[in-house]
């Protein structure tokens, strides 16, 4: 096609971009698959996992009883936070979380008393992450965390370190468009971030076909100018082959990678949604065959690695660890009115100052 003597090519047929696995449903391992996992660190990624699945049930029960707020569980997606997490090292690297990866910042150093305490509503004390924990705080506006995250890796190459961010997004997330903006400037800066994109079909009602028209999110990196890979996000060993890989071309000074990772959301959006509204149940029932955590569980069993009592061993003291989060959360301090006006500021602008005494009934400070 020529239009004033330029030439224009159109792109008749869809790119294709490869999809990483390495673990079978089965638990046998993909046709030439060579993980670079040993068997500790494998066997450290399921008792994450598990923590992450156990901790859902606890917090929904809590939920129900009316002891919890509003909780977004992590069931279905536990290979996909637990593979990416572990790709990177707490001591110089960051994470910048959306809300659906609580086993991910807790591996990363946030303690999960904090975060269960907030969960409860005891949030003044907890709320502050510890000096030391490369965390920034849960974000519930989507992907308004995306432009800090890309802030953060260029102020950190900046300085000349060698850290890497990670920052994770929902498919529904990706339409916003801070989602455009922090990929695009990651891009030109080279900056060391790796984009986490949990594609697990919803945002909250809205059906993975409704929300874009791009066969793949992990094609839209291209025209950003850094590499964009799909993985099957209830491998874990491939999550975490992507994962290394987009980290370690980071540190390298080499830019931004888009990681792609498909997996299911295999319950509700959050306690406050009803999915038997809207999602066909064999859709479920499927992504139930491809559970990340039954994953290892066979290919672990089926390398004499794995028992039913190791499994029950395992199990108890996850919960006895979650015991001992919930039991310390509960005796964190309930907010007081006046703590609204707290860890903002150093120094309360007058107009802050002028509201506070307004609503703590003392007369007007001006
Ligand atoms: C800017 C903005 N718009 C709308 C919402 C309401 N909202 C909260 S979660 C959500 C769906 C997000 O879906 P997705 O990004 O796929 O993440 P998931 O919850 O599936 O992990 C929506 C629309 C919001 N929090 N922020
Ligand atoms: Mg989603």
């Amino acid at each position: 096609m020529a239009h004033r003597g330029v030439a224009i090519f159109m792109i008749t047929t869809t790119p294709v971009i490869a999809r990483h696995s390495i673990l079978n449903p089965d638990g046998t391992l993909v046709k030439g698959a060579k993980p670079k996992v040993g068997d500790q660190l494998l066997l450290d990624m399921l008792r994450w996992m598990l923590m992450s699945r156990i901790y859902d049930e606890r917090a929904i029960a809590l939920q129900r009883q009316g002891l919890y707020g509003v909780f977004s569980p992590t069931l279905g997606q536990e290979a996909s936070v637990v593979g990416s997490a572990m790709a990177l090292d707490p001591a110089r690297d960051w994470i910048v979380p959306q809300y659906r990866e609580l086993m991910a910042v807790v591996r990363h150093g946030y303690p999960l008393e904090r975060l269960a305490a907030i969960g409860m509503g005891r949030i003044t004390e907890a709320t502050r992450i510890p000096d030391g924990v490369n965390v920034l705080p849960t974000q519930v506006a989507l992907a308004a965390q995306l432009p800090h995250a890309t802030g953060l890796a260029w102020g950190l190459k900046l300085q000349k370190k060698d850290s890497v961010v990670a920052t994770y997004i929902g498919d529904g997330g990706s339409s916003e468009g801070d989602f455009h903006e922090a990929l695009n400037l990651a891009g030109v800066l080279r900056a060391p971030v790796v984009f986490f994109l949990q594609n697990n079909q919803w945002a909250i009602s809205t059906p993975r076909r409704s929300q874009t028209a791009t066969p793949s999110f992990a094609l839209r990196a291209a025209g950003y100018g850094f590499p964009g890979v799909e993985v099957d996000g209830n491998d874990v060993l491939a999550v975490y082959q992507v994962a290394t890989e987009a980290v370690q071309r980071a540190r390298a000074g080499d830019g931004p990678t888009l990681i792609e990772s498909i997996t299911y959301r295999m319950s509700f959006h959050n306690t406050t949604d009803n999915p038997s509204l809207y999602e066909d149940p064999t859709e479920r029932d499927e992504a139930r065959q491809r559970d990340p955590i039954d994953r290892v569980i066979k290919h672990l069993t089926l390398r004499g690695l794995w028992s039913e009592e190791r499994d029950g061993e395992t199990r108890a003291s996850v919960r006895a660890e979650i015991d001992a989060a919930l039991e310390s959360a509960a005796t964190f301090p309930s907010p007081e009115p006046s703590h609204l006006f707290e860890h903002v500021y150093a120094e309360l602008p007058k107009r802050v100052r002028r509201q506070r005494a307004e609503l703590l009934g003392q007369g007007t400070e001006s």
